[in-house]
């Protein structure tokens, strides 16, 4: 154990402007803590040991008459810190316009605002060298069966996701786009509600390979799903351009708790697979933290959620490099036959005839040990800091 958890520029550490900038205002209350300057956020946030920032455009830039002082002032404090925006994203929730969705709104004319909106960010994200620009559509749903028609919202998602696409290979712009899934809140219910339906959406567009995924924790654990399978999933299609770690308990409001809290044993296979589960398949991005401070923070607790995600990451990373470089470990997964399934079921030159004509120790294959508990407890064991 190294004891060192301090977060070094190579670990590539993330947070949105808004996580440690949410003034606590929810649904039952208002403003619990003062607002935070965006530009002093960024400089703090290099203090405690962050090595890149993201916003939505309203984060940073609100309005029209102090966005290019900011953006001067914002420019300084990245230059001074080293810090870089390594996302960008749009707000498309907030503003009351887009009360019935964005870019999926019925009403074409607000559908249209909310295209010129993307251009806008999209330009600014470039300006600041961001290569990953995120679309969380959070008004993008419906709480009424006929107010919406479902193909339609797709359609029209496809319509503006080829549209981003072809304005950012005509303005020869480095950036991709990541759609960002969840399945509930603030909608009744929202379009493309999980990675696996963001992921068969991107099938369809013209330029696929422009658009990716960026997955958060809770998100999908509000859906009751295993996030660690699906960022798996998108890792495999090459989908994972980025990613929002944080916490949750389960099937409930999103908790958006700071990265470890909540599912623990979650939090461990997620930085397992983020590392590539023991092969070279690992996530090579940034390590973006979407949480909230809870409201009952004040804002020196806002600065000790923030420093947690990433001492949590830190002390997983080093639990799930211990785990996979146990010998027991090693022995456990080999009991398992972890590695077997890397074998096609039909082997090179068989063909079905080879499976048909052969014969199989059926009741032996039925009483056969899995020793998947033994894999698992070893886990356990890592995680609990008794190994
Ligand atoms: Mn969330």
């Amino acid at each position: 154990m190294t004891n060192d958890y301090t977060p070094r520029p190579e670990d590539k550490f993330s947070f949105g402007l808004w996580t440690v900038g949410w003034e606590g205002v929810d649904v039952f209350g208002p403003a619990s803590r003062p607002a935070l300057d965006p530009v002093e956020s960024t400089y703090k946030l290099a203090e405690i040991g962050a090595s890149a920032v993201t916003f939505h455009d309203d984060d940073l830039v609100p309005d029209d008459e102090t966005r290019d002082h900011t953006l001067e002032r914002f420019s300084k404090a990245l230059a001074d810190t080293g810090l870089r925006v390594e996302m960008v994203t749009t707000n498309l929730f907030s503003p009351p316009i887009f009360k019935e969705g964005a870019l999926t709104a019925n009403n074409r004319e607000v559908r249209r605002y909310a295209v010129k909106k993307v251009l806008r960010n999209i330009d600014l994200a470039a300006s600041l060298g961001a290569d990953t620009f995120v679309l969380w559509g959070g008004r993008e749903g419906a709480e009424h069966g006929a107010g919406k028609n479902i193909r339609a919202s797709l359609d029209r998602m496809v319509e503006s996701l080829n549209l981003f696409s072809a304005y950012v290979k005509e303005q020869g712009y480095n950036l991709r786009f990541a759609l960002e899934p969840k399945p509930n809140e603030p909608r009744g219910d929202i379009l493309l509600p999980t990675i696996g339906h963001a992921l068969a959406l991107i099938a369809e567009l013209d330029d696929p390979q422009m658009v990716g995924l960026n997955p958060e924790t809770g998100h999908e654990e509000m859906a009751g799903l295993n996030f660690a399978h699906g960022i798996a999933q998108a890792l495999w299609h090459d989908k994972l351009f980025h990613v929002d770690l944080n916490g949750q308990h389960g099937p409930r409001f999103d908790q958006d708790l700071r990265f470890g809290a909540g599912n623990l044993r979650g939090a461990f296979w997620t930085v397992d697979t983020l590392l590539g589960s023991g092969t070279a398949n690992a996530y090579d991005g940034y390590i973006h933290f979407d949480y909230k401070p809870p409201r009952a923070e004040a804002v020196d607790g806002v600065w000790d959620s923030a420093k947690a995600c990433m001492r949590n990451y830190l002390i997983l990373r080093e639990k799930v490099q211990a785990f996979r470089a146990d010998p027991e470990v090693t022995a456990a997964l080999e009991a398992a036959q972890v590695a077997e399934l890397d074998q096609p079921t039909l082997a090179e030159g068989e063909s079905l005839d080879d499976l048909r004509n052969a014969s199989y120790d059926v009741q032996g294959l039925a009483d056969r040990s899995i020793a998947m508990e033994a894999l698992d407890q070893l886990a356990m064991e890592h995680l609990l800091g008794v190994r």
